[in-house]
């Protein structure tokens, strides 16, 4: 599990815990250049969230990535 998505997880999850939250992905989107509102970051992590605990884990985050 080391592979390079966890990485860019890492960078992601500013606060550690292992779960990106909509207001983690408010800041990624505003480092990209493309700031997006909380209410859409809610609704991207709905699309990602597979188990329905309101946040992106690792797990989650690269399946997204791969597909
Ligand atoms: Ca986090
Ligand atoms: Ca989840």
């Amino acid at each position: 599990m080391s592979d390079d998505y966890t990485i860019t997880f890492d960078l992601i999850d500013v606060d550690n815990d292992g779960r990106i939250s909509a207001e983690e992905l408010v800041g990624l989107m505003e480092v990209l250049g493309q700031p997006v509102t909380l209410e859409a970051a809610k609704a991207g992590v709905e699309r990602l969230d597979k188990d329905g605990d309101g946040l992106i884990n690792v797990e989650e985050f690269g399946a997204f990535l791969q597909k």
